[in-house]
């Protein structure tokens, strides 16, 4: 009892609670700085468990900072998976020479949490970590994010009966997953870089073979570019937080960047709230072995989404800085009580 009463205070995630939101996220976090903020949300926003990260982009560095990010914000035993194989590559900015390296620093920084520094061979591989999180869950209740690469994503669909469940891939997501969110596409068509940057065809595979029954909405590049946040963050967040000092190496001190991951995030975490709405009625998201993507109506298909904002959008960049300062806060206050 007093060891749960002690994880309680530290980490204020009850074990069992009907109102809770269980999620998985699958980042490339690497070459922007939105993931990090992502993760911040899906680490601080009250409700959630955040039962594993899935690591879409292969460099030892990404999981590192994932790790390091989460157990900052009290998710220390949280599984963290890498895409196979990894190197030690870190970003260099060759388009515009301006944006900043900000993984291999946060994941040294930081480093701690399920990793330790330089363990990335402790990671999980993906599709395991996939099976073995479904498999653990109750029926219907994990919402995935996946705010980069769909590889992963499409592994686990082809992945079939093994220690952790008897069901395939296709099998084991009909019954677990409540909903998968997609950062990725434009709408109502699109050429953007989650889709085609990677594995187009893997795209392709995941969006166009997701089982029918479960719910699929999309969030495209262009409602992320309306929405600019990080500023605030690099302003007014602690001074030891690391998503603060991300944004601050990556865009600079008082300077945003676009919002595609966190509203993604928020989005599976809060639903339509006041910020979003659907863009559709009815229809399907298709994907071409290219990875361009376009809207097929079809009134027989409800379940298939793209969103649209609904509040003005410099509203919505508000309050999601808002939303960062306050989970940045809250461990932050969470850590010097429990210190004190
Ligand atoms: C990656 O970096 C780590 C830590 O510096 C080092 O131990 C390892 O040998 C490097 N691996 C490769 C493939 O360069
Ligand atoms: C899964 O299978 C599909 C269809 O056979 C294939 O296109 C895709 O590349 C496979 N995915 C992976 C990750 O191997
Ligand atoms: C931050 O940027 C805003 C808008 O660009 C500017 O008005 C404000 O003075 C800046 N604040 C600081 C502290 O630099
Ligand atoms: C991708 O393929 C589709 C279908 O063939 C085509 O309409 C579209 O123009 C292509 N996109 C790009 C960027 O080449
Ligand atoms: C619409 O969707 C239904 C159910 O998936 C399918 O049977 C039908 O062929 C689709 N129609 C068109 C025009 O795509
Ligand atoms: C088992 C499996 O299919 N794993 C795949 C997971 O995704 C990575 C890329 O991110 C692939 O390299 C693996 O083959």
């Amino acid at each position: 009892m007093l060891k749960y009463a002690f994880t309680y205070l530290l980490f204020p995630t009850p074990l069992v609670d009907a109102g809770r939101k269980f999620l998985i996220v699958d980042t490339d976090i690497f070459s922007d700085v939105d993931d990090a903020a992502a993760l911040l949300l899906a680490s601080t926003l009250p409700s959630i468990s955040l039962l594993a990260v899935n690591v879409n982009y292969g460099s030892s560095y990404s999981a590192l900072a994932v790790s390091a990010i989460l157990n900052h914000y009290g998710h220390p035993n949280t599984p963290i998976s890498l895409r196979r194989p990894y190197t030690n590559d870190s970003f260099f900015d060759t388009w515009a020479y301006e944006l900043g390296e900000y993984a291999s620093k946060v994941a040294y920084h930081w480093s701690g949490g399920y990793l330790a520094w330089f363990e990335p061979e402790k990671t999980w591989e993906p599709v395991a970590l996939y099976r073995k999180t479904l498999a653990g869950a109750n029926d219907g209740s994990v919402t995935i994010a996946s705010i980069g690469f769909l590889e992963n994503l499409s592994g686990l669909l082809n992945s079939t009966a093994d220690e952790y469940s008897g069901l395939d891939g296709y099998d084991l997501v009909s019954r677990k997953v409540k909903e998968l969110v997609i950062m990725g596409g434009g709408y109502p068509s699109g050429h953007e870089f989650n889709f085609f940057g990677d594995n187009p065809v893997s795209t392709a595979h995941v969006v166009n073979t997701w089982p029918t029954a479960i719910p699929l909405t999309f969030l495209g590049s262009e409602v992320g570019e309306m929405v600019s946040t990080g500023a605030r963050l690099t302003r007014e967040a602690p001074t030891d937080d690391p998503v603060k000092a991300a944004y601050g190496w990556y865009v600079g001190y008082n300077m945003t960047r676009f919002s595609w991951d966190p509203l993604t995030v928020a989005y599976a975490c809060l639903g339509l709230g006041d910020w979003f709405q659907y863009g559709n009625t009815g229809g399907y998201n298709y994907v071409f072995p290219n990875g361009s993507n376009v809207w097929i109506q079809n009134a027989s298909m409800s379940n298939r989404r793209y969103l649209r904002l609904k509040g003005d959008s410099g509203t919505v960049a508000e309050e999601l800085d808002g939303l960062y300062l306050k989970g940045a806060w809250k461990y932050q206050d969470m850590r010097k009580s429990h210190a004190g």
